[in-house]
């Protein structure tokens, strides 16, 4: 078989020659990735496995609607489409939360300017596939599939939309082949590369919520949530004034529903509020659409090979949605890559390992963040915890407001790197529990010292009715706590 070089400056002195640079995956960190690749004048081929979506009448495929928050922006704005994605967008000022009664409660993600955005992931792939197709140094190859390449030689093997075999040949491949890559395989085979996957025992499935008399069903500029401890539903909103809600369920437990009347049941029993609004009859239908689709995780490091290939976006890390951050994070990949190419120049082999240099401590952050978020909302969020700490969050972070920053508030309105936004949350943790301390030991202090200052004043109380007072004391703390 002949290897063919992408380049169509192939026969030109390879001084004047332009890089060639294929992205392998089409999605939507591939298609970002090629708009910034081709505004840097590089010659850039798009593969990618699937028809284009422009043309296809059935958009198949994982989670219809995602939030988009300020690193996602970014990296748009970068690329001139920011204004074009976001006036597509819905704003989510806030969370609304959903306690089993149906009582709903609002509570903001910041100031008035800090929200984020439900984005139509197949209209947010066809934006990035049309503006990477205005470029004349760009083509978009569908129907393509990586098969496999070498890391010698550098050499693609695809199938192609008749089922043949191409070969081809580029200077840079970038892996942008989502999550199960075809790319990675490849690195797996290298020594010094390391590599985990988790799957979680959740799976999710898509339910949609349709228009009530002609308008939302619910508030739409919200991000709904019923957190439930092991079950959680969460709703984003769409152009069309439907929701996609998402339910998140251990699979054991998908199993065990089997007939449409255990889903009105099961719905009865955690979401009654909800049934209603989504309907009986489309409900015990869409439930059985599709069987729950798996959450995984992936950490790897390095994600460059050579001067040869890099990885990005989820085919680098996959990371569970427990923090709506896999695409943005992804999109930030490419911010972070370019600004890099300005900073060596790019000299390829240099930017690669930088490019892992810089961004594995963040990546691998952002992941065992939305890792321990699934953790700790599986273990004791229930609608009243939820709301608890995010009040106690946010209230924090308005008396001290350069001392306490929440988590979510580094990771979802700034460009913090992910990892710092750890150490800091770390650090605050620390800063908040001596705080709880120090005001413990004073309250202990001072009550001592007014007891002690009054005790001639106080009647004199036996050992055992003191005890029997505080047991009732318990027992009415114990009451109203319910
Ligand atoms: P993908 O979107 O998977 O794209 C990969 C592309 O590569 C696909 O088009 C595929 O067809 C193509 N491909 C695969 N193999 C080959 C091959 N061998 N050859 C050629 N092409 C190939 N992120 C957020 O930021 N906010 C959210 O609210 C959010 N919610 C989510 C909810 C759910 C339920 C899930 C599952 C994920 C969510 N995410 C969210 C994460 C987000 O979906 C991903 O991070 C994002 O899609 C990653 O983009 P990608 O381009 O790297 O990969
Ligand atoms: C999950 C699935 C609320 C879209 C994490 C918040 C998500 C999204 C939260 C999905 C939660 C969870 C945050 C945002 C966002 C919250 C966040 C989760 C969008 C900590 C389409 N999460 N998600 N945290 O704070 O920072 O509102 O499928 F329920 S947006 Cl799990 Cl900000």
């Amino acid at each position: 078989m002949e290897t063919v070089s992408l380049s169509s400056h192939t026969h030109e002195s390879s001084s004047s020659k332009r890089k060639v640079i294929a992205v392998v995956g089409g999605g939507l960190v591939g298609s970002l990735n090629a708009c910034f690749f081709a505004k840097r004048g590089f010659d850039v081929a798009v593969f990618e496995s699937r028809e284009d979506i422009r043309q296809a009448k059935v958009v198949r495929g994982r989670s219809i609607n995602l939030a988009l928050s300020h690193r996602g922006r970014q990296a748009l704005k970068h690329v001139g489409m920011e204004d074009k994605i976001v006036s597509k967008g819905i704003p989510m000022h806030a969370r609304m939360i959903h306690n089993t009664n149906g009582k709903r409660s609002p509570i903001p993600y910041g100031k008035k300017g800090q929200y984020i955005l439900s984005v139509d992931r197949a209209n947010l792939n066809k934006e990035l596939l049309a503006e990477a197709d205005t470029f004349p140094n760009t083509t978009l190859n569908f129907n393509h599939k990586l098969h496999d390449w070498s890391p010698k030689t550098g050499a693609m093997t695809f199938i192609g939309p008749d089922g043949q075999r191409k070969e081809l040949q580029a200077d840079l491949i970038v892996g942008c082949d989502g999550a199960f890559s075809a790319v990675r395989k490849q690195f797996l085979r290298q020594s010094r590369f390391n590599y985990s996957q988790t799957y979680i025992p959740h799976g999710y499935m898509e339910l949609t919520m349709p228009p009530k008399d002609g308008d939302f069903a619910m508030e739409p500029n919200y991000l709904h949530i019923w957190p439930r401890n092991t079950f959680m539903m969460i709703a984003l909103p769409n152009l069309d004034r439907t929701f996609t809600c998402t339910l998140f369920m251990p699979f054991e437990d998908f199993e065990k529903i089997r007939s449409g009347d255990e889903v009105i049941r099961f719905f009865q029993q955690y979401f009654p509020d909800s049934i209603p609004l989504i309907g009986v009859e489309a409900l015990k239908q869409d439930f059985f659409r599709l069987p729950a689709q798996a959450m995984v995780s992936v950490k790897c490091s390095p994600y460059h090979l050579f001067d040869k290939c890099v990885l990005m976006g989820d085919a680098a890390h996959a990371v569970v949605p427990f923090y709506g951050q896999g695409m943005n994070a992804g999109f930030e990949d490419c911010l972070v890559i370019n600004e890099i190419m300005d900073q060596l120049d790019e000299n390829i082999a240099a930017v690669l390992q930088e490019y892992t240099r810089v961004r594995v401590p963040d990546d691998h952050a952002i992941a065992d963040l939305a890792m321990y978020n699934y953790v700790e909302m599986r273990a004791h969020v229930n609608s009243k915890y939820f709301l608890f700490r995010k009040y106690l969050d946010n209230i924090l972070h308005v008396i001290m407001p350069k001392t306490i920053v929440p988590l979510y508030t580094m990771v979802t309105f700034t460009r913090t790197r992910y990892h710092e936004a750890v150490n800091r949350w770390h650090w605050q943790d620390k800063v908040i529990t001596r705080g709880l301390w120090v005001c413990g030991v004073v309250s202990a202090a001072g009550g001592m010292y007014v007891l002690v200052r009054n005790s001639h004043k106080l009647p004199s109380i036996s050992a055992e009715h003191l005890w029997t007072r505080i047991l009732a004391l318990k027992r009415f703390l114990k009451c109203s706590c319910k």
